[in-house]
C-alpha cells in the first residue's frame, strides 16, 4: 500500500518538527513548508536530524502569504493530510507586529482552505487553534470548554479566532474534511527560549551554573494549563483521523501560575526563585490573558488521547536537556 503524504506547514516550529516525526514513524510521507531564513544554516534547525534517519522527509520554500507557493507546493505533493501550523505563535510579539500577524494567521489561514478546496478537495485538513481565543472568558465552574465565549485579549488571538471561524465555515460551505484543534499551551525543550517555560528553564540552569545571576520576567500571576508538545501533535493526528470533522481541546485540565512555574523549576535545581526573578514592564502585555484551564473531556471520551507527560515531567526533560548544552 502506497503511503500517506501529509503536509505540514510550520515544520521548522516546535510543533511541526514533532509532527514530522510522529508522521515518519507512522509511516508517512512528510513534505514540509519553510520560509527561507537568512542564515542559511538555520534554516531546518529542529528538523535537521530528520534528514538524516528518513528519505520520506521532503522541504520546499514557501510562505502563508505567498500564494503562488502554496498552489506550487498542494499540485507537486497532492497530500492525503494538510497540518496548518504556520504562524507568527508569540502573542506579546504580535502587539508590535499586528498586521503582519493578523495576515498569517488569519488570513493565511484563507489562504490554504483557497488552496486546498480547489486542489485536493478530498484531503482532510488540520488547524491550529488556540486558547488564547478565549481571552478572558472563563466558564463558572473555572474552566474553558468548546461552549465558552471567544473574546480574544491580542491581536494574535483576534487572528485566531477568525481562522477558526473560517475553518468552520469551510468545513460547513463546501463539505471539507477540516477541523480545528483548540490548543492550550505546549512546551519542550524545542521551545522557543523567548516564550516563558523554556525562558525559566534555561535562565535556571545558567544562574546554577554561574553563567547569570537574575531572570526578569513579566506577570508572574497568570496561569496556564501547560502540557507537552510531543502528546499534543499526537493528539492532531487524532482529531484529523477521526472519521466526523470536529473541533476539540487538548489540554491538561492542570493549571499552574508563573510564580508557580519559576517556584518549580528552580527547587528542583535546589535555588529559592525569590532570590532570583525580578520583574521588568519589558515583558508586560499591553492586555494579559490571566487565567487558562482547559476541558478536554470530548477528545478523551471520543478518540481516547490522553497525555503521556505531567507538567513536572515535561519540566525535567527540559532542565536535563539544558544541563546538557550548557
Ligand atoms: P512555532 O515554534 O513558532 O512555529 C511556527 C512556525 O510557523 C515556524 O516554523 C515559522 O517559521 C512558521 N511561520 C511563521 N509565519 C509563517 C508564514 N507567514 N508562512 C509560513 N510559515 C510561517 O510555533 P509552535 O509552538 O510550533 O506552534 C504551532 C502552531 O500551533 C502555531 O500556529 C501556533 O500559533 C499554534 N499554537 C501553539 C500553541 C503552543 O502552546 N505551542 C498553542 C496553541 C496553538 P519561522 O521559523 O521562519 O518563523
Ligand atoms: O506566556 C507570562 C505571559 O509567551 C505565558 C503561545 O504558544 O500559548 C502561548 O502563548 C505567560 C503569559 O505563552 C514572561 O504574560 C511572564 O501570561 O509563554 P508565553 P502564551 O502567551 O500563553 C498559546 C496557547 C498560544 O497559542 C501561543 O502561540 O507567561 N510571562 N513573564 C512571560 N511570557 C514571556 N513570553 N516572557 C516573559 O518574560
Amino acid at each position: 500500500m502506497s503511503k500517506k503524504r501529509a503536509l505540514i506547514t510550520g515544520i521548522g516550529g516546535q510543533d511541526g518538527s514533532y509532527l514530522a516525526e510522529y508522521l515518519l514513524e507512522n509511516n508517512y510521507e512528510v513534505y514540509g513548508m519553510l520560509r527561507r531564513h537568512s542564515v542559511a544554516e538555520n534554516q531546518n534547525d529542529r528538523i535537521k536530524h530528520l534528514y538524516d534517519k528518513s528519505s520520506d522527509i521532503n522541504g520546499f520554500y514557501g510562505d502563508l502569504l505567498d500564494i503562488p507557493s502554496l498552489y506550487r507546493i498542494f499540485n507537486e505533493v497532492k497530500p492525503d493530510e494538510v497540518y496548518n501550523l504556520a504562524a507568527m505563535s508569540h502573542v506579546r510579539i504580535s502587539f508590535d507586529i499586528p498586521s503582519f500577524t493578523i495576515q498569517t494567521n488569519a488570513l493565511g489561514v484563507l489562504n490554504m482552505l483557497e488552496v486546498y478546496r480547489t486542489i485536493t478537495p478530498k484531503a482532510r485538513f488540520y488547524q491550529a487553534s488556540s486558547s488564547e481565543m478565549f481571552g478572558n472568558s472563563v466558564d463558572s465552574d473555572g474552566v474553558q470548554r468548546l461552549t465558552t465565549p471567544m473574546n480574544p485579549v491580542s491581536p494574535y488571538g483576534c487572528a485566531k479566532v477568525l481562522g477558526y471561524n473560517l475553518v468552520r465555515h469551510y468545513r460547513h460551505a463546501y463539505g471539507l474534511h477540516a477541523c480545528n484543534g483548540i490548543l492550550f499551551n505546549h512546551e519542550s525543550p524545542r521551545r522557543g527560549t523567548n516564550f516563558v517555560t523554556n525562558k525559566v528553564v534555561k535562565t535556571a540552569v545558567q544562574i546554577k551554573k554561574g553563567l547569570k545571576n537574575q531572570l526578569e520576567l513579566g506577570n508572574l500571576d497568570s496561569y496556564r494549563d501547560w502540557g507537552h508538545s510531543k502528546d499534543y501533535v499526537r493528539a492532531m493526528h487524532m482529531i484529523l483521523n477521526h472519521d466526523i470533522p470536529e473541533d476539540f481541546i487538548v489540554a491538561t485540565g492542570k493549571t499552574n501560575s508563573v510564580r508557580d512555574l519559576c517556584e518549580v523549576v528552580f527547587s528542583k535545581l535546589d535555588m529559592d526563585y525569590k532570590d532570583y526573578v525580578t520583574q521588568n514592564p519589558l515583558y508586560m502585555r499591553p492586555e494579559e490573558l490571566k487565567y487558562l484551564k482547559g476541558d478536554a473531556s470530548k477528545i478523551h471520551t471520543t478518540l481516547g488521547w490522553q497525555p503521556s507527560y505531567t507538567f513536572s515531567t515535561m519540566l525535567d526533560e527540559m532542565i536535563n536537556h539544558w544541563v546538557n548544552i550548557l
